[in-house]
């Protein structure tokens, strides 16, 4: 019989201190995401609320340097005209006082009865009109606050049946919103600029723009495409069974990774918001790696929520694994692009091949080379090895720290 509790030989504590995050990592937390109370479906709150200004204080403690929040999050719906400038000030306070920005912020269009068709794209117009107002509102919060991002994540934008959605008018609708969300941050010079997040589910049975691809798709119809980019988030892709770091690069590659929501998942199912780096670490590294030497420089920013298990001293416990899992895979992914092995691999991979242009001379260049095709000897092509395998288990052995 066990008794449960493992005890496995003393491992050397990781190297204190490279592990601390700075406010140069630019690590930032949502108000929404420590401050979960544990609400689910099939479950009341399991934790209190948390004040903002707390939240801004404990985040600098652990050395995150952005907070992020939903108009909401700070001016909770039924707060009156005059009781807005107060919570606004008390919270631009404690981030003077601790040096925190706010980097970015987004509207909530999900949580009121109001929004349970949808926002933008809601058949009932008055609700669409509110919904675009309460956005300017939330335009005008955030560029007040020094955001320079401003999230739109399609709640509810969606729907469980077919008749119920004309989808090609629903997407009328969500051009015309965008447009003129466009227009007005352009007009009043607000410095903000949009990232769409897709989700392909949850809460509705389908959601409009439900991944990446499908966003960077609808940004193009767009009256000022520059004005847009993507906030992909790691588990919504998965929840498509999608390869994450691939619809990340693609983003990138498009010059559209404007901001990005990391999390965790364990595959196809509910949108679980774990603790970075919990559920496909392979994908995590992956990703980790890709931001770290693609190019982002925009925040890290975590959309994960503290299980309901955990009570406040969990919460912070969570939120500081998000950084340390972030920076330790850091880590790892420095390791494994300095190693000159793996270097190697990677040409015996031909990956330097791959960096080169196909016919860099033309289409003419191309038809008139015969050792491009009449004496190709696609046969010894075909029996060539890649070598990916060495290079992935590579990738392993730094991954579980064995290099
Ligand atoms: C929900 C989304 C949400 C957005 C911000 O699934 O991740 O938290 O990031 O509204
Ligand atoms: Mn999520
Ligand atoms: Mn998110």
């Amino acid at each position: 019989m066990t008794d449960g509790i493992t005890r496995p030989a003393e491992h050397p504590a990781a190297p204190a201190g490279s592990l601390g995050p700075t406010p140069d990592d630019r690590f930032s937390f949502g108000l929404w995401t420590v401050g979960w109370q544990g609400r689910d479906p099939f479950g009341d709150a399991t934790r209190p609320p948390l004040d903002p200004v707390e939240t801004v204080e404990r985040l600098a403690a652990l050395g995150a340097y952005g907070v992020t929040l939903h108009d909401d999050d700070l001016l909770p719906p039924g707060t009156p005209e005059t009781g807005r400038p107060a919570r606004i000030e008390r919270f631009r306070a404690a981030l003077d006082r601790t040096g925190l920005v706010v980097p970015m912020a987004t509207v909530n269009l999900f949580t009121h009865p109001v929004f349970k068709d949808g926002a933008f794209t809601a058949n009932d117009l008055g609700v669409r009109r509110y919904a675009l107002r309460k956005t300017l509102r939330a335009l005008d919060l955030a560029a007040s606050l020094g955001a320079r991002t401003f999230v739109v994540w399609g709640g509810r934008e969606g729907a469980e049946s077919g008749a119920a959605k004309d989808v090609r008018l629903a997407l009328d609708r969500l051009k015309e919103a965008f447009d003129l969300l466009g227009e007005y941050v352009a007009e009043q010079g607000l410095g903000l600029r949009f990232a769409i997040e897709p989700k392909p589910n949850e809460p509705r049975g389908d959601l409009l723009l439900p991944t990446v691809g499908h966003a960077l798709a609808f940004i193009e119809r767009l009256e000022r495409p520059a004005l847009y980019g993507v906030n992909p988030e790691v588990g919504h892709e998965q929840m498509a069974g999608l390869n994450v770091p691939h619809a990340v690069a693609q983003a990138l590659w498009s010059g559209k990774l404007f901001h990005i929501d990391l999390n965790g998942q364990n595959g196809v199912k509910y949108d679980q918001d774990l603790r970075f780096g919990s559920g496909d670490l392979r994908s995590a590294f992956w990703l980790v790696d890709l931001l770290e030497t693609g190019g982002y420089d925009g925040p890290r920013h975590f959309d994960f929520k503290p299980p309901r298990t955990e009570d406040a001293d969990g919460v912070w416990a969570s939120a500081a694994g998000c950084m340390r899992n972030y920076l330790i895979l850091r880590e790892r992914s420095l390791a494994f692009r300095d190693d000159p092995r793996v270097r190697e691999a990677l040409r015996a991979a031909r990956l330097d091949e791959l960096a080169l242009a196909t016919a860099p001379g033309g289409l003419s260049e191309l038809l008139a080379d015969r050792t491009a095709f009449e004496e190709f000897d696609a046969r010894a092509a075909g029996e060539r090895g890649m070598a990916f395998e060495a290079l992935d288990q590579l990738a392993l052995d730094h991954l579980l720290g064995l290099r």
